[in-house]
């Protein structure tokens, strides 16, 4: 089949490569995706008539749909992501490893022919704002009309990525849904050839290749070489009442409540404050010419956890999603409106995400799937920040790292430097949850949240953090938080929610000296008068558990820190070994530990 190229302005190099792949996959024709309204329409129109989408009630979710998804093929394949490079080593110990030629050797056979009897979409995408010179392009080439659509929301689809190519190259992405063949899943990703193959999976985060496998993977090694930081982080403005905003930060763990943070509308008792969106998921950090680190997003959408997302808890992503939105394996009710556990009654009659009836109470397992999506176009968020789309992204002035953890962390903490900061990251561990498969609640190691998305050794990656010491004066202060510590009772002790935005307001305060905290050896612990608030209803008791150091149970966590460490071997860095031997020095010197 002789390629069809759409109008001019499509350059030799994307022309030539698409016609190469075209020749394995075999489809039976090529759509070249502009990025437009109709187009969305039109791919919404099949999607509906061959039964991958369900619309859902017009009146109340006005052009919103619902996807189920196989149900072998519901989060991301961890054991099924490979990073592909001549040299094992480079890889480490957290990523599956294949040799580059394996892999395009596997890979070629299973995708010879894989497209017949279907379409294959090109998509060609930026990522950044459009006149940003940290934003870069990737063209996803893909069988899957889900995949097209999605991409529509989470990219800025078509000419604009194609003006923003010009001669600065592009990241390949092939992919195709295949079988949804499990045993033969494979998310491979090339570095050295700015390459990404993904086989046999439609979810999210093994399909929107401009996701995890682009935005993270790749992009981390980019960063490496050239001097910046691909990171798993929110980014928002906080706005105190005076009307200053300053950006914070925040890297926690798939599923741990990142989208939620961004978009919280602020308690009633904090009058005058605000949060304002920048990024629910990934920042791309530069340092600027007066040594400040500068953040964008590089997406222009959400692809985020329904479940737990309420009208009471978090009333601006509900409005968000109420139109133009995809929802991925939630739960049907009767009406036609989507449900998921934690937004609040559940209707009479559901259908659960895999289209069975439902009954509170009588049927096993969940209405939708814990990890069930919606995505959405970020610009739909009403509290978006004016600074989104600035080409030089906003200047960072805190980083937060945080997660599941059902004891030991408290609520908030600030390290006594960048190097003591980088430990805390490094040491990051989490309760695993639904958006990777496998078991949920498994404690692991999980630094700075990108054990999953770090494209190289995570040792050298440690490395890359502490190398920006040498390069700034002016590097955020870094913190940790942990909004799921648990009571004896098992009861978490933290309100949540909008309330975390008493924890923003003392990272905010601590940033501008303004307000006191308890040296600890773990780091600045705030006083509980500091975090007293009235409108906060907390006993001042509540505020103490969450904010005890204990010291025993800092001691096993720093041995079994030191094990991961050792496992990582040689590249670890001398100057992690040697604050982790600080930190140990300080516990061991303290007689209780909370404070010194
Ligand atoms: C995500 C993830 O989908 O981290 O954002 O898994
Ligand atoms: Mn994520």
């Amino acid at each position: 089949m002789a390629l069809k190229v759409p109008g001019d302005g499509v350059q030799q190099p994307v022309i030539g490569w698409v016609d190469a792949v075209s020749k394995i996959m075999k489809p039976d024709s090529i759509v070249w995706c502009d990025g437009s309204e109709e187009e969305f329409r039109s791919l919404i129109k099949g999607m509906i008539a061959d039964g991958t989408l369900i619309k859902l009630n017009e009146e109340k979710y006005p052009n919103c749909y619902l996807h189920r998804s196989n149900p072998n093929d519901v989060a991301r394949s961890e054991e099924a992501t490979f990073i592909c490079t001549e040299n094992k080593d480079d890889v480490g110990p957290t990523n599956n490893w294949m040799a580059p030629d394996e892999a395009h050797a596997k890979l070629l056979k299973l995708f010879d022919g894989c497209m017949t009897g279907r379409t294959m979409y090109v998509i060609p995408y930026l990522l950044g704002p459009a006149d940003s010179p940290y934003s870069q392009v990737g063209i996803e080439l893909t069988d899957s009309p889900y995949v097209a659509a999605n991409m529509n929301i989470m990219t800025k689809v078509g000419r604009v990525a194609l003006e923003h190519l010009k001669d600065v190259g592009f990241v390949k992405g092939v992919h195709s849904i295949g079988a949804l063949d499990p045993s033969n899943r494979y998310i491979c990703h090339f570095p050295d050839e700015k390459l990404i193959m993904s086989l046999n999976s439609n979810y999210g985060g093994n399909a929107l290749l401009s996701k995890k496998c682009h935005s993270l993977r790749l992009a981390s090694v980019m960063g490496r070489d050239e001097g910046w930081l691909a990171e798993h982080m929110l980014v928002i403005g906080i706005e105190d009442p005076d009307g200053t905003v300053i950006y914070v930060t925040g890297a926690f763990p798939s599923a741990s409540g990142k989208t939620n943070l961004t978009m919280l509308k602020p308690p009633e008792y904090m009058k005058g404050w605000d949060v304002w969106a920048v990024s629910d998921d990934i920042a791309w950090i530069h340092l600027d010419s007066e040594g400040r680190l500068r953040a964008i997003n590089p997406e222009s959408g959400l692809f985020a956890v329904a479940p737990n997302t309420s009208p009471k808890t978090n009333p601006r992503i509900m409005e968000m999603v109420k139109k133009n939105t995809i929802f991925t394996n939630v739960a049907l009710s009767s009406d036609k409106t989507p449900w998921w556990e934690g937004m609040g009654e559940h209707p009479r009659k559901l259908w659960d995400w895999q289209g069975k009836v439902w009954t509170a109470g009588k049927s096993a397992g969940s209405a939708a799937h814990p990890n069930s999506r919606f995505t959405t176009s970020i610009h739909q968020y009403p509290s978006l920040s004016t600074e989104y789309n600035n080409p030089n992204g906003v200047p960072i002035t805190a980083i937060i790292f945080g997660g599941r953890r059902s004891e030991l962390v408290p609520l908030v903490y600030e390290s006594f430097s960048w190097e003591h900061g980088v430990l805390m990251g490094a040491m990051l561990k989490v309760e695993t949850t639904a958006a990777a498969a496998g078991e949920v609640g498994v404690l692991r190691n999980d630094p700075m949240a990108m054990k999953p998305f770090c494209g190289y050794h995570i040792a050298d990656y440690f490395n890359h953090w502490l190398s920006f010491r040498s390069r700034s004066g002016k590097l955020p202060k870094i913190f940790q938080i942990n909004a799921f510590r648990m009571g004896r009772d098992g009861r978490f002790l933290w309100p949540g929610y909008s309330n975390n935005l008493v924890v923003l307001k003392w990272i905010v305060e601590r940033c501008r000296g303004k307000v006191e905290a308890v040296e600890t050896p773990i780091g600045y612990v705030p006083t509980a008068a500091s975090l007293k608030i009235d409108g906060l209803n907390i006993t001042e008791t509540t505020i103490n558990e969450l904010l005890h150091v204990d010291k025993g149970t800092w001691m096993d966590e720093l041995e079994s820190s030191w094990l991961f460490f050792e496992s990582l071997g040689e590249r670890f860095p001398i100057v992690l070994r040697q604050e982790l031997s600080k930190l140990m020095d300080r516990l061991q010197e303290s007689s209780s530990a909370n404070p010194r």
